[in-house]
């Protein structure tokens, strides 16, 4: 426990010397009239560094790729009605992908509530379906007890966010109350009985396969976890957009269940007759649109961990469902006795085998100037282990998710709630947090546009992130749909871009534009040695649609479907 402070105090000071108590050494903001108190205080804590950003989406999604990244609350400070409004992009992205993240929003004066005074929003309702927990706190004294309670909700259990209103005024008032921190993350372990039930069920396998996913993965709990599928031979695959938990030059990790998803390994998830699911939630996007396994029977022997004892049973049936933190379960399967001589080793490098032939690039009747397998071959073999790579939503992803090679203490970042606008944000914060590594931001030209002027609030704070911009100037995933619902009939999803690269210079970030495979490298390298943000435009052939057909294709098929 910090110790007792028991000076006059005033609300905005007990908010600023309780995220110190609760180790909060970043935070993001777009300043408000509505929160002087704590900006103010801010002045008098060099220890918490303050990033202003320039639009509430891009601080939010700061905020969350922070949390992802460390494990620890994104802190994000917000006004009231149109901050609060601009920053819930970043607060669902964090609900949907379990992260811990604390957001302070300025509230009108206790004494203006329920008069639609300026700019007033009732955060309860607002933020109810969006935020893990809601709460405003009416009492300069409970400034302390309640944001105690908000990085304790964050953190424990499945991670989430909280949102905590505070009225201008209480911040304003003074109070003496002891600050108190840090917050201690509660997490479940796994039972004996449950950990020798899972040995069991898995000794008596034939084609087992594990997924991973979801939050709160330590880079130790992923070295426990690898040590558990090399020791037991057991393939393993991931969920959405979490490819860095499992080495993936490791001979047991078999690809991701993304929205790319190697058909074979949808097939093999299909084949298993056991599914060891390890803080996945098995979504949408996982589950690829709930066809994976059946409804509530699975049709095959699940065993499914989890943070959140409300996840387990929710939509499938688990024969076998533990409740427990990532870091607990690995530890006890690293330590549980192998099983003897697996009879699924031909099943194993079957599954290995299929993903390591979609690392080739797919065959192509012509090949375009700039082709996008050969750019992500070279980047694979070019990141460092540690690099961290950030993803926007949008079809450009399947390129990076397809071919790229993630591992710890690297990462990838990515919204799995598929929001846009994601990417450059995520990579600013990412840069912040660890100057010292490479940042590469993958992002559409749609999505760029979105939150691209987070360039601005890298610049300035030392080396920037490497934006990686694919222009195929349209928002390309959606046409991909029309092409194959209305066929030939483009509407709403073309785009006129400006120029890009002359965007990035006027921010003062290097820019390069790229149409041909052999300027990336050396474009890649100099962005690498410029010492700030950079931005690289991949003028892509609009053909390629996905990392493994054309729009003309999908155009034929489904003209032939409806003929
Ligand atoms: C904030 C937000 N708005 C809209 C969508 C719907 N949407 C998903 S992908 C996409 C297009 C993305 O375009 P771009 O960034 O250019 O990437 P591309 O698919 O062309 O590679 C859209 C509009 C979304 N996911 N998020
Ligand atoms: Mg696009």
């Amino acid at each position: 426990m910090a110790a007792a402070n028991l000076s006059r105090s005033s609300g905005g000071q007990l908010v600023v010397a309780s995220l110190k108590a609760h180790g909060v050494e970043m935070a993001f903001s777009v300043a408000g009239e509505s929160y002087l108190e704590v900006l103010d205080a801010l002045y008098d804590a060099p220890e918490i560094r303050l990033v202003t950003c320039r639009q509430e989406g891009g601080a939010a999604f700061m905020a969350e790729a922070y949390g992802k990244l460390t494990g620890k609350p994104g802190v994000l400070l917000v006004t009231r009605g149109p901050g609060a409004c601009n920053a819930s992009i970043g607060v669902h992205t964090a609900f949907q992908d379990s992260t811990p993240m604390v957001v302070l929003v300025g509230q009108v004066a206790r004494h203006q509530i329920d008069r639609e005074a300026f700019q007033e929003v009732d955060f309860r309702k607002m933020y109810a379906p969006l935020a893990k927990w809601v709460t405003q706190i009416d009492l300069t004294d409970r400034v302390p007890e309640l944001l105690g309670q908000a990085f304790q909700v964050a953190t424990s259990g499945r991670p989430g966010p909280v949102v905590v209103a505070l009225p201008e005024d209480m911040l304003r008032d003074t109070a003496e109350a002891a600050v108190v921190g840090p917050y201690h993350a509660v997490r479940a372990h796994p039972g004996a009985a449950d950990l020798a039930e899972l040995r069991r069920l898995l000794a008596a396998a034939q084609r087992p396969m594990a997924l991973v996913g979801g939050s709160g993965w330590s880079d130790a709990a992923c070295a426990d976890i690898a040590r558990f599928l090399q020791a037991n031979d057991l393939p393993a695959c991931c969920s959405f957009r979490r490819q860095d938990i499992v080495d993936n030059r490791l001979a047991v990790y078999c690809g991701d269940l993304g929205t790319g998803a190697a058909p074979s390994l949808v097939a093999r998830v299909k084949e298993a007759d056991l599914l060891l699911a390890l803080g996945a939630r098995i979504g949408e996007i996982t589950s690829q649109s709930y066809t994976l396994l059946g409804i509530p029977d699975p049709a095959k022997t699940l065993i499914h961990v989890h943070a959140a004892a409300e996840e387990l049973g929710r939509v499938f049936r688990p024969r076998l469902a533990i409740q427990s933190g990532m870091p607990e379960i690995a530890a006890a399967l690293a330590a549980l006795e192998p099983i003897a001589r697996p009879r699924w080793a031909a099943w194993r490098s079957a599954c290995r085998a299929e993903y390591e032939a979609g690392l080739q690039p797919t065959a192509l009747a012509e090949r375009p100037a700039l082709d996008l397998g050969r750019v992500m071959t070279w980047l694979r073999e070019r990141l460092p282990d540690d690099a961290i790579v950030t993803s926007d939503a949008g079809n450009f992803s399947g390129w990076p998710n397809r071919f790229l090679s993630f591992r710890r203490p690297g990462r990838q970042l990515g919204p799995t709630s598929g929001a846009m606008g994601y990417g450059v944000p995520a990579a600013v914060a990412a840069k912040l947090a660890h100057p010292e590594r490479i940042v590469v931001g993958f992002v559409g030209d749609g999505g760029f546009l979105m939150t691209g002027q987070e360039l601005a609030t890298a610049m300035g704070a030392g080396p920037g992130p490497i934006v990686l911009l694919f222009n195929n100037a349209m928002y390309g995933t959606i046409r991909m749909h029309q092409e194959r619902r209305f066929p030939g009939r483009v509407s709403g999803t073309a785009l006129v871009n400006p120029d890009f690269v002359a965007l990035a210079r006027s921010y003062g970030a290097y820019g390069a534009r790229v149409s041909r495979t052999e300027e990336f490298a050396p474009a890649f390298e100099e962005a690498a040695a410029s010492g700030r943000a950079a931005l690289i435009e991949l003028q892509m052939d609009p053909e390629m649609i996905t990392t493994r057909t054309t729009l003309a294709a999908l155009r034929r098929q489904a003209e032939a479907a409806t003929a």
